[in-house]
Order: structure tokens, then C-alpha cells, then sequence
């Protein structure tokens, strides 16, 4: 059965907590629909074990003692989905042409099954037809070969492991190019950006056992129960000893708030909920550098009259403190109480960090009205959320995309940075910062060279290795990839897994110039919008998945990944393959390379034969990062890898831990006013999609059911606009007026969100975003803060 959307959608049910009966109901429901064999459920198992598969949906860490099932509703809907008995085959193919199957949803695309065959667009039928892996492997050698390797994109989701992310760049470059846009340029290339400046660190420095070791977690701006939901585990745990969870997010997110672990079959039983958040603020989009300066200002200034307390405690007089805010000289008494000396460790700022005495007079130069209007908390909240900082002695950062998907994204990341520093929170037990990341290899793509940025690449050592001139120009990022694709420049695309076209902003546009492509490439598991729009010689490469057994010459092989703690693991396929012509994603990308490639000594044919081989490779390109990588591929919990912030070593230009204080507390583009019409738009996830893969139209978390067309408001706002809830609306973008950017048939939903902010789904929000607005270093789309109207619709929804 294809799953459709209700003719009458379901809004406002109570879902009840995180995890719990709902959750085991949900992934049920998926692994009976998709008909997975019988071995699926005993396959779970395996999942996430140390001897077992890496689960190909999000990149939490993997625990060296794992729980009896170590996967959580959104591994177990990602490997059903994988494993599935449902087949996109050649008959499929030939019944539809692509100009039919374009008017289809994401949904029923990819609910079609895996792909079984290489396929090749027949422009006489504008079907998919097939053909030989000799064929395919040859044309598009001699369509790259006939390209200037400039013109070429090679872009690369999060999913492939370590073995192919390191093939494949290696391949882009002896090719000629250094396009290597990747889903982490739309994702925490704002962390990438932002914390090497800040601390010397490109990925986060928190560890498994900072969980086990703090005493408060700030949670801020990402949604654990839907994105990384085994994070619940350590977050229970942590809640049970007592540890305080303080969230920042925009919208009152159930799964924030409570949890039933479904694996304890206890707690199912008697429903026993661990609240999660024990404070939550509800900041604007786009108010955090302002929350966090205003947790930042209360901290700085009740140091100060902590100072000038203790400094006349000292000399023996009895003035009063010079601060003269009630709450900062309370705060202060209650530091005293607590017979600590100051609130900053100072000790930490004086011989660790730079540039504070710029911030600091920054946050006491902002006024609370102005951190209040911008923030949309209370100077009573932020100072709040400071006490309870200041209390702790070890606290852990914890962000996500409502963080780093902004114009000032790249500040976002850099004010966790500054507040992590004023109490040395960083680089001790119990104290880091956690860049939660998204796609199950995301991080270890970058380890193993997947980047635009050729300076972050050892290709002194490639050209060595490989015996060739590497590229040094610097590269595209997705950004600059759509860019070049809009101008015409572009000529070829190879995708390495991914939806490109549905992931990334300016849906119309970009859709257009993609036809303009001289050559498309897509290797893919399932079938979805990016293989329809394609080029004029247009491929489309079915791979195998994670999940299943990878056979090559010397045996059934294992691949790796880099988890969100920056750990590497071990992964052997266990399902059978989806199909005979199935081949794995190293031997695809040897296969073109040697179709392609003229020069650079590489043993292509050994290294699919022997993944372990390519392991050595990555050693021998990356000796610091991965010593003895063969020999501890299985080790349970991992394989560290080297972060010198986690040690204080800061690896910055002045190596010290360096404050920097953001400009500006909100986009140049202004705040926006209901008044005016405009809300502020950001894009969310539901926990039935992964990304653009749309599981089913079910976000049990808030309440809606059987459409995934909804923007989610606060209840005065759609009163005040002349709506009411349920009503139909177009959201038209309100700024670049020179381009109408609309989408349509939106139905209103009053939601517990600040007013003047409002919610919608991603990708069917995408249409709205510009391509030019996005941060300015980092140029990660700003996908959670975008002006928008409404106007009433006169469009039926068509999901
Ligand atoms: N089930 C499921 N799991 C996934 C994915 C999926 O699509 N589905 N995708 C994977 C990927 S690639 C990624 S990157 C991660 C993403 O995981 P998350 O980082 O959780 O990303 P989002 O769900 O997009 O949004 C995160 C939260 O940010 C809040 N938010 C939005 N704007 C703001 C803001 O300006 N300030 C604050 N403080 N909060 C804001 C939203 O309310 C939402 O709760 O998840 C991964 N895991
Ligand atoms: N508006 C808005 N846009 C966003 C975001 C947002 O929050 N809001 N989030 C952004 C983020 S964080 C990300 S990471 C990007 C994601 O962008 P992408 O990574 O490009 O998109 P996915 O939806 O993850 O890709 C799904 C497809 O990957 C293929 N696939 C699945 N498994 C495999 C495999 O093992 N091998 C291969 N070769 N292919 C496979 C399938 O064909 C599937 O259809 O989107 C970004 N776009
Ligand atoms: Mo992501």
C-alpha cells in the first residue's frame, strides 16, 4: 500500500511524550508497509553495534556499551526503508516517462523501492532505459573527458562512508576539479566556519562520556526526539543524576519536553516520563546571538558587582555594589552565597582565551530592551538561564540547524563558543561543545578530504601518493555550485547519493538551469526528483546500500564512518543485496575514474577488491587522524579522533581561544513586523522524513497528520492577519522583490511559537528561500530565518 495524505487532515492531537507507544507504533506501521523480509526485525540487532552496521540515518555517537537494541524509531523507518521488498525496476521505468513521473510527490518517488539497474534517459521516449555498466562507465568517461573539469560538479550527501568519500575526491581531483560541493555546505558548514576561529576545532569537542560527566546541558536549537532521537538515552540518563537541561528553541517542541524510553519495557508499561527541558525558552529565529549575549551580559555584569563586592568585602568598607540592576546584584549575592569567587573563571580567560575585554564591553553595552525585542525573551528569562550556568560546574553546548542555518550563522556558532568560554566550559570532563550532526557520514566525508576548499586538503601528500599535479584553485560550495549552474557555466554534475535540486534553495530557478546540463550523474538507492531533472546525457547508478552485504573479490567487505563525536566505526553489511546488478559505490567511482582518468598512479581494481586497502590510503593521507585504522576498525566505541580543543590545545592564528563579538545582533535585513504583514520563516523536519526522503505524512511530535502542506503560527498573529486556523494560505517571500517566490496551498496551524514567526516544512518550503540569502562566510543557506507574507489561497492542496 502507497501511503497518500488524508483528504482531511488530522491537526492538534496529543502525540503524548517522546519515544513511547507512539514511537513503536510508527516504526510498526513502516516495517509492515514495506514489506521487509523476515530477517528485517532480527537486523535491527545489528544496528549501531560494534560488531554490527552503522544505522544510515543520523550520526549520533555509538556507544561501546550498547543497549540490547541500540536504534530508535528514525534508524528503524531508515533501514526499513532500505531493506525494503519494494523494486523501482525496468518495467517501472518503461510504463512512466519522466515528464509524467515530475508531477509526482517526494513520497511516492522514493516509496517506489530500490533501484536495480543502471539506467540511461532515452530522449527519443524521455523514459529511463537500461543498460550495461560497461556502456555507462564508458560514455560518461568520454562526456568528462570531452568537459573542462572546471565546468564539473562532484557533489556528495552525507551517507557514503569513508572508503568512497575518499575515492571519490580523489577522483574529482586528478580528474582536474576541486567542485566538491557536499550536503554539509547547507548543514554546519556555519560550525565549520565558526569554530576554527573560535576554538581551533572544525567539528565539535564533546565526547560520549561528557553526558556521564556534566552537571548541565544547554540545548539549543535542535530537536532530539525527531533528528538524533538515541540521544534520548544519554539525555534520560543524565536527566536521572540530576543534571539541569536548559533548551533554546523556537517552537515548544513535545519531543524537548518529555520521554518514555521505548526499549525499557518498564517505563512503557507504566508510561514513567522523564521530563527533559527543566527550562525552556521559546527565542525568535534568528534571536540567539541576542538570547546569548543576554545570558552572556548577565553573567559579565554579575561578576562585576561580584568583583566590586568582593573587592570591598576586602578593604574592609561596606559600600554598596556600583551595579545597580536588582537582578545582577541578587545573581551576585547568590554566587556569593554559593562562596565562590567570581562567575567567570577568570583564571581560564586569562590564560586561555583572547578578546575578552571586547566582548565583555559589548554585552554590557547592549541594552535589555534591545536584547529583549530581538531575542523575544525576558531579561528576567535570559538571567534565569545564566544562575543556572553560573551553578554548574562542568555544562555542555549541545546545537543544531536552528543555529547554523542562518545569515548569521556563522555568529550563532561563535556566541556558543563565547559563552563556553566564560566559565572554561570546554575541554574538560563534562564540558564541550556538541555540534550535532545530521547524515550518518557527514563529518568523515570532511576528514577524508570531501571539501571546496582546497587549502584544507593535504594535496601535497595526494600528489605524492598519486603521482599527479592536484588542483589548487578553491572550489564550489553548493552555493556557489548553483550559482555556476545558473549562469550556464556548469556543464556536468555527479551526484554521490543526495536530492540536490530538492535540498537546496531557489527550487524554480534552479530547476530550470539544471536542464541546461550537458551531463547528469546519479548514483542512488532510491528514485527521487533530482534523477528527473536531469541533463541532456543523463545517468542514473543504483548503489548498494550500507545495510547490505558488500561482496568483492577478496570477500564481503566492511566500510567506516565518522560519527557526530568525532569517533570512527566499522560497518559490515548483513541484508542481501536489492539486486544482482547492484554495484557499491567504491567500485561505481573506480569504474568512472578509470573510464575517465588519464594520469595518477591509483590501484583502483585492488582497492575495490580489498577496502581494507583503502583504509591504508586514508593512513597513509592522514597518519595523525587515523593511526592503525585496519587494526581498530571494530574497536567497541570507536576510534577517537584527535581534537586538540578537547585537550585546550587551540589551534587557532594567536593559539588561544579566541571571544568574537558579532557585529550586529540581527541580519541587516531587518526584524520584520507582523504590522507589515511579515512573519519570519524557518524550515523544519517531521520524525516521518529523513531530509527529503518522506517517510509518510504523520509528525506525531506536533499534532499533525496527513499533510505536510502546513505553517505552523501563533494563534494572535493568524487573528490579527484576518485568518483563522485551518485556512488556506500562499507564502510569498518579502524580500529580493524582484523575483516573486511563492508556494501555495498552506493551511494554517496555531502553534505555540513566538509571534511574528512562523514554521513550515522542508523541502516543500524550499521554492520560498533565495539563493543569495544565506551567511556570508560560510554561505550556509539561511533555511530557519526568511521574511515572509501571507495572502488567502485560492489553491487546493495538492498533498
Ligand atoms: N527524523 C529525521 N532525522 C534527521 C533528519 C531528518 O530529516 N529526519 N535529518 C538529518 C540531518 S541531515 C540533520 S542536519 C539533522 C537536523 O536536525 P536538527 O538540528 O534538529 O534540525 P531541524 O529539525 O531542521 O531544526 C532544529 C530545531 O531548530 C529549531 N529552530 C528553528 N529556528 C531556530 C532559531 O532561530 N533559533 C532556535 N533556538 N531554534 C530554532 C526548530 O524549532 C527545530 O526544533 O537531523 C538529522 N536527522
Ligand atoms: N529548507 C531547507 N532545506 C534544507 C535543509 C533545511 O533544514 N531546510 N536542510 C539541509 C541539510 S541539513 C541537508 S544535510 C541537505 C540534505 O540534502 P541531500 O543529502 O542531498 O538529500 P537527502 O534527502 O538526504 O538525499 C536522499 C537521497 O539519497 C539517496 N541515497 C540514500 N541512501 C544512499 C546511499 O547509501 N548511497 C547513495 N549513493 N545514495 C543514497 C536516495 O536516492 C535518496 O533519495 O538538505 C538541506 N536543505
Ligand atoms: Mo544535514
Amino acid at each position: 500500500m502507497t501511503e497518500k495524505p488524508r483528504a482531511e487532515p488530522r491537526i492538534g492531537f496529543d502525540s503524548g511524550p517522546a519515544g513511547g507507544w507512539g514511537s513503536a507504533k510508527s516504526v510498526t506501521g513502516i516495517v509492515l508497509r514495506e514489506h521487509i523480509p523476515l530477517s528485517g526485525p532480527s537486523l535491527l540487532l545489528q544496528q549501531n553495534k560494534p560488531d554490527g552496521y552503522m544505522c544510515v540515518s543520523c550520526a549520533w555517537a555509538k556507544p561501546a556499551k550498547t543497549h540490547p537494541l541500540e536504534f530508535c524509531e528514525s534508524g528503524a523507518k531508515a533501514t526499513a526503508w532500505e531493506i525494503t521488498n519494494r523494486r523501482t525496476d525496468e518495467a517501472f521505468f518503461a510504463a512512466h516517462t519522466l515528464r509524467e513521473l515530475e508531477g509526482w510527490l517526494d513520497h511516492n518517488l522514493e516509496e517506489q523501492g530500490r533501484l536495480t539497474r543502471p539506467m540511461r534517459w532515452d530522449p527519443a521516449s524521455d523514459k529511463y532505459v537500461p543498460v550495461t555498466w560497461e556502456t555507462a562507465f564508458e560514455e560518461i568517461g568520454r562526456e568528462l573527458r570531452q568537459l573542462d573539469p572546471a565546468t564539473v560538479e562532484f557533489y556528495t550527501s552525507g551517507r557514503a562512508s569513508l572508503e568512497a568519500a575518499y575515492m571519490y575526491q580523489l577522483f574529482a581531483r586528478i580528474y582536474g576539479s576541486n567542485n566538491l560541493p557536499d550536503s554539509s555546505n547547507m548543514c554546519h558548514e556555519s560550525s565549520s566556519v565558526g569554530l576554527p576561529e573560535s576554538i581551533g576545532a572544525t567539528v565539535g569537542t564533546a565526547v560520549l562520556s561528557d553526558f556521564e560527566n556534566c552537571d548541565c546541558i544547554f540545548y539549543i536549537a535542535q530537536n532530539v526526539a525527531t533528528s538524533s532521537p538515541r540521544m534520548l538515552h544519554d539525555l534520560q540518563d543524565a536527566v536521572d543524576r540530576g543534571v539541569k537541561i536548559v533548551t533554546f528553541n523556537l517552537l515548544r517542541e513535545p519531543g524537548l519536553e518529555r520521554f518514555v524510553n521505548p526499549q525499557a519495557p518498564g517505563q512503557m508499561l507504566t508510561g514513567k516520563e522523564t521530563p527533559i527541558s527543566s527550562e525552556y525558552y521559546q527565542v525568535r529565529n534568528g534571536g540567539d546571538v541576542a538570547a546569548l549575549f543576554g545570558v552572556c551580559k548577565a553573567l559579565i555584569e554579575a561578576d562585576d558587582a561580584k568583583s566590586a563586592v568582593h573587592a570591598t568585602n576586602v578593604s574592609g568598607s561596606d559600600a554598596e555594589p556600583k551595579d545597580e540592576s536588582a537582578a545582577a546584584v541578587a545573581f551576585a549575592a547568590s554566587m556569593a552565597a554559593a562562596d565562590k569567587k567570581h562567575v567567570l573563571d577568570h583564571d581560564f580567560i586569562a590564560e586561555h582565551t583572547a578578546g575578552f575585554e571586547e566582548f565583555a564591553a559589548a554585552a554590557r553595552a547592549h541594552t535589555w530592551d534591545e536584547l529583549e525585542r530581538v531575542s523575544g525573551l525576558t531579561r528576567r528569562q535570559m538571567t534565569q538561564a545564566a544562575r543556572t550556568y553560573a551553578a554548574s560546574d562542568a555544562v555542555l553546548l549541545i546545537y543544531g540547524m536552528g543555529l547554523t542555518q542562518h545569515v548569521m550563522g556563522v555568529q550563532n556558532v561563535q556566541m556558543v563558543a563565547n559563552l563556553a568560554l566564560l566559565r572554561g566550559n570546554i575541554g574538560k570532563p563534562g564540558a564541550n561543545i556538541c555540534a550535532v550532526r545530521g547524515h550518518s557520514n557527514v563529518q568523515g566525508q570532511r576528514t577524508v578530504g570531501i571539501t571546496e576548499k582546497a587549502s584544507l586538503v593535504p594535496l601535497d601528500k595526494l600528489a605524492e601518493l598519486y603521482q599527479f599535479e592536484p588542483p589548487r584553485w578553491e572550489g564550489h560550495s553548493t552555493v556557489d555550485a548553483c550559482e555556476a549552474i545558473l549562469k550556464g557555466e556548469t556543464r556536468g554534475f555527479v551526484s554521490l547519493g543526495g536530492n540536490f535540486v530538492r535540498a537546496i534553495p531557489d527550487t524554480e530557478a534552479m530547476e530550470a538551469a539544471w536542464q541546461t546540463l550537458r551531463l547528469t550523474v546519479q548514483i542512488a538507492t532510491k528514485l527521487n526528483r533530482s534523477h528527473l531533472i536531469h541533463g541532456e546525457v543523463a545517468y542514473l547508478l543504483p548503489c548498494l546500500g550500507r545495510l547490505e552485504i558488500d561482496q568483492q573479490a577478496t570477500g564481503p567487505q566492511a566500510v567506516s564512518i565518522e560519527s557526530s563525536v568525532a569517533h570512527f566505526h566499522g560497518s559490515r553489511g548483513r541484508a542481501a543485496p536489492a539486486s544482482p546488478h547492484l554495484l557499491s559505490e567504491p567500485a561505481i567511482i573506480a569504474g568512472m575514474a578509470k573510464a575517465t582518468l588519464t594520469r595518477g598512479a591509483v590501484p583502483w581494481d585492488q582497492w575495490v577488491a580489498d577496502y581494507s586497502r583503502i583504509r591504508d590510503a586514508i593512513e597513509r593521507t592522514y597518519p595523525e587522524t587515523l593511526k592503525a585504522f585496519n587494526e581498530r576498525l571494530f574497536q567497541p566505541g570507536g576510534i577517537p579522533r584527535p581534537v586538540p580543543a578537547r585537550e585546550r590545545k587551540w589551534v587557532t592564528s594567536n593559539k588561544k581561544a579566541n571571544f568574537i563579538t558579532p557585529p550586529r545582533l540581527f541580519p541587516d535585513f531587518g526584524e520584520g513586523a507582523v504590522a507589515d504583514g511579515v512573519l519570519n520563516l524557518a524550515t523544519l523536519r517531521s520524525n516521518d522524513q529523513f531530509n527529503t526522503t518522506i517517510y509518510g505524512y504523520t509528525d506525531r511530535y506536533r499534532g499533525v497528520d496527513g499533510t505536510r502542506q502546513v505553517v505552523f503560527v501563533n494563534e494572535a498573529d493568524i487573528a490579527r492577519l484576518g485568518f483563522a486556523p485551518g485556512d488556506l494560505v500562499d507564502l510569498t517571500t518579502a524580500i529580493d522583490p524582484q523575483t516573486e517566490r511563492q508556494v501555495r496551498g498552506f493551511r494554517l496551524v496555531a502553534y505555540d511559537i513566538p509571534e511574528g514567526c512562523c514554521a513550515a516544512y522542508y523541502p516543500e518550503a524550499n521554492p520560498l528561500f533565495p539563493l543569495s540569502h544565506h551567511d556570508p562566510k560560510a554561505k550556509t543557506p539561511s533555511y530557519k530565518l526568511l521574511p515572509i507574507r501571507f495572502s488567502r489561497s485560492h489553491t487546493v492542496p495538492i498533498q
